[in-house]
Order: C-alpha cells, then sequence, then structure tokens
C-alpha cells in the first residue's frame, strides 16, 4: 500500500521524467490574495533612502555581469530590493514609479516575513509534499524571492539550471515556484526543456570571486544522471516546454533542468514567490564558493524541524 501523502506516483514519475512538476491549485484563493496583498505592501514599503540603485542582471552574455555588489552579496538574510535595468534612465533615476520598478525582492522572505515563513517553513502540506518526493534526506530552506515581472519591462531570464547558482556536491537543489498570477505566453511564463536535468550536464557555477563581485566558474566534471548525447541539440528552443501555469500552481523545479522564462511584453504584472531547497549534511555538502551564505545568526532551517 502507498504511504503517499500528498503527491500521487504519476506525479512523482512525470517530476523524475521531466525536471519540473506542476502542482495546479496548490495555494487557495485566500492564499493567493494574502500573498498578492503583502507583496504590494512590501513594494510600498520600499523606500529609495539609502538604496544603493541595485538592479537585478543575470548575465547571461559576455558583456553583461550578473548582479554582485554589496548590497546583493549581503542579502541572504535579510530583505531587499532589486530593480529592473530598465527601470532606471540614464539619470540613474527611476523612470516610473517604485512599485513598478522592482524586479525582485530577496531573498529571507522565508525566515524574516509572516506570510512568506508560513508558505514556506510552517506549511504541512509542503512538508508532506517533499517527503512523498524524497528528493532530499534532510531538506534545507534558502533564497526566497518575489519576482515581479514588471509591465513591459520585466527582464527575460535566461536558459539556466539551479544547481549553478546554490551548488552542493552533489548537486541538490530544487526549486518551489508559486504562481500569484497566471502566467501568460506574453506576461512572461516560465518554460522547461524536458529531461535536461539527465542529459546536460552542470558546466558552470556562480560563486563569490576573490577580488569581490560574482562570475561563473568552470566545473570540471559534468554531473549527470545519464550519458550527455544530446546535450548540443536539447538547447534549440523548439524543444522547450511552456505549460499552462494558472495563478495558484507551486511549480517543482529540478535543480538540474534547464529553463528560462522571457520579457514581459504585456501591460499586466506576473507576480511569483520562490524559494529552494538543498541538501544538508553530512548527505551533501554546500560550497563556501557561494554567493548565498548562511550565517551564525541565521543558519538554513531545515524543512522538517518545528518553526515557531
Ligand atoms: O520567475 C522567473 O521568471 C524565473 C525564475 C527562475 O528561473 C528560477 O527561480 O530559477
Amino acid at each position: 500500500m502507498s504511504n503517499l501523502q500528498f503527491l500521487t506516483q504519476d506525479q512523482i514519475d512525470q517530476f523524475h521524467r521531466d525536471g519540473y512538476l506542476l502542482i495546479p491549485n496548490f495555494l487557495s484563493h485566500d492564499g493567493i490574495q494574502e500573498m498578492m496583498a503583502r507583496s504590494k505592501q512590501l513594494l510600498d514599503d520600499f523606500t529609495l533612502e539609502g538604496h544603493p540603485m541595485t538592479k537585478f542582471t543575470t548575465g547571461d552574455s559576455t558583456e553583461d555581469k550578473h548582479v554582485g555588489d554589496d548590497y546583493f552579496l549581503n542579502s541572504g538574510d535579510k530583505i531587499r530590493y532589486f530593480l529592473e535595468e530598465d527601470a532606471v534612465g540614464p539619470d540613474g533615476k527611476l523612470n516610473r514609479p517604485k512599485v513598478l520598478a522592482v524586479n525582485k525582492i530577496g531573498h529571507a522572505l522565508h525566515e524574516l516575513d509572516p506570510t512568506f515563513r508560513r508558505v514556506s517553513l510552517q506549511n504541512e502540506r509542503l512538508k508532506a509534499l517533499a517527503k512523498d518526493l524524497q528528493f532530499h534526506k534532510d531538506p534545507a530552506v534558502l533564497q526566497s524571492m518575489l519576482i515581479f515581472k514588471q509591465p513591459e519591462i520585466g527582464g527575460k531570464v535566461g536558459e539556466h539550471n539551479d544547481s549553478t547558482f546554490l551548488y552542493t556536491d552533489p548537486p541538490t537543489a530544487l526549486g518551489f515556484w508559486f504562481a500569484l498570477e497566471d502566467c501568460t505566453p506574453t506576461n512572461g511564463a516560465l518554460s522547461f526543456l524536458p529531461g535536461s536535468h539527465k542529459t546536460n550536464p552542470l558546466k558552470s557555477r556562480f560563486v563569490r570571486l576573490p577580488q569581490g563581485g560574482t562570475g561563473f566558474e568552470p566545473l570540471p566534471d559534468a554531473a549527470t544522471e545519464e550519458t550527455p548525447t544530446t546535450s548540443e541539440s536539447n538547447k534549440e528552443d523548439d524543444k522547450y516546454i511552456q505549460p499552462p501555469c494558472p495563478a495558484g500552481t507551486l511549480v517543482l523545479i529540478h535543480g538540474s533542468v534547464l529553463h528560462k522564462s522571457e520579457k514581459n511584453t504585456s501591460t499586466k504584472t506576473r507576480y511569483a514567490y520562490t524559494f529552494h531547497m538543498i541538501e544538508s549534511e553530512p548527505y551533501a555538502q554546500y560550497d563556501d564558493k557561494n554567493w548565498l551564505q548562511p550565517t551564525k545568526e541565521m543558519p538554513f532551517s531545515k524543512l522538517f524541524a518545528v518553526h515557531a
């Protein structure tokens, strides 16, 4: 007899086959309303006073650099605001209202904000799901973000996998991504390269550079579940799938699956909340070159502990 409490075996098989899984209606209508209201409150609370005007850039070309200033590097245990590139004019000032200028808020909402703590650490349904999935023996939660994809400027997130950014040995990152609004082809819905977690080795990792800032360091050994026979042809855009993703959907994202989202060209926002889990020691080692580091005051919280 099955001991599953939340997922079906079909869902678990689908996750392992494709490297992602959508769970529609994971959030209730009231849950979505609460998270949307809190997101808007956080944007209203944002003040530019003392803000270094840090923009969120993903650096997917050689000219563009990934964000890596101190405001970003020290945000792992704080609630900080990162701006859209196109929201800052040549004069260095915002060219639109602040609530329409923030790309994301991160990276300790799951620890510090009561609404997002409830969804992330105090969520019995989520714990049941994680137990069913058995992706980790002792999952730890880190790196929460509200991603807004602002109307007409919400920047694209280029093809990547999450274990590049939250590197453990062996790779164990797992993303939990919650749609707070309907995602559409024009407002920047997520798309995935199904099965790429098995065929595409992690090629590099995102590190704090010794001289300051961040960069990508090549990985000597490619870690995959299967032999990478088709990785190059897999990268063709036409093999990407953009699954329908209405508000309330939870998307599970394997740390090695390639995924991306396009620029928001619509007049509507696309709010999403996301956080990640990794395996804890001794089952995996979290790397001290990673951009996000636990602190003495805020170590990574274990999902299965009791959280007040
Ligand atoms: O929300 C998005 O558009 C991108 C999110 C993503 O790629 C991630 O969380 O890894």
